[in-house]
């Protein structure tokens, strides 16, 4: 089997190399991929850049070039939800593009023709990841991700997308990697995990909790990376 594990930036893939240490490094496409082998099978690993383009293209270029089967995307999160603390971690059940705007022509936020606003996220992923936060005693909340190609740091517009997409916490390239890895028909599961409430403060706080987080993010994956392993 081979798995894609990626990020949007250095720091939420860092933890991951650090564990798998030794790999081969592929340049393609203006970027580096990671490629090891773990009890057995290929992993590969990249960060995309941060936002929805580069994120597409790295999901596009695991999935074409580097022929992976499932999809793992560690990284950190804005919490839209009150219970989602500094650290925690989140996985989005579906996910929608909340900078995603033809309501001029009387289409709902999010849609465009032949597309949806929300991508569901593989069912069995997720159930591996649950199963691993109980066997390891971990808080893991499902929910809404929105993303969208903007840092947010305002409670209004944190409130809108709320309400607008029922979302539960938002970043800049999950979706993205949702409606590839959909269209490509390869499993896939987002994981996230809170460097800062979408607020005011959330410029300093992310600053602050981007590598806690991240790091949060990724020693999860590798125990999903087990279970996967471990199940199929
Ligand atoms: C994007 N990622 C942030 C990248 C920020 C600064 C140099 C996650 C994220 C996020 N995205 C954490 N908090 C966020 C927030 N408040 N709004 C959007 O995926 C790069």
């Amino acid at each position: 089997m081979t798995i894609g594990i990626m990020g949007a930036m250095v720091e939420e893939i860092e933890p991951l190399l650090e564990f798998f240490k030794e790999y081969e490094v592929i340049e393609y496409a203006k970027n580096k991929y990671y490629k090891t082998n773990y009890k057995g099978h290929d992993v590969i690993i990249a960060y995309s850049k941060i936002g929805k383009v580069f994120a597409a293209l790295t999901a596009t270029t695991m999935i074409e070039k580097f022929g992976i089967e499932k999809l793992l995307f560690s990284g950190v999160a804005g919490a839209i939800d009150e219970d989602l603390h500094i650290g925690d971690l989140i996985i989005a059940t579906k996910l929608c593009q909340h900078d995603l705007d033809i309501t001029a022509f009387g289409h709902p936020y999010g849609f465009v023709p032949e597309g949806s606003v929300y991508v569901e996220s593989d069912f069995l992923l997720n159930e591996f990841a649950k199963e691993v936060a109980k066997e390891k005693n971990i808080k893991l909340k499902e929910g809404i991700i929105a993303t969208g190609d903007q840092f947010i740091a305002d409670g209004k517009k944190k409130e809108w997308i709320r309400k607008t997409f029922g979302a539960n916490a938002l970043e800049m390239e999950g979706a993205s990697v949702a409606v590839v890895a959909d269209a490509l028909k390869v499993p896939f599961m987002i994981l996230r995990s809170i460097s800062d409430a979408a607020d005011m403060d959330a410029g300093f706080d992310f600053d602050e909790f981007l590598k806690s987080s991240a790091k949060n993010s990724a020693d999860f994956i590798i125990s999903l990376l087990d279970k996967v392993i471990e199940k199929s």
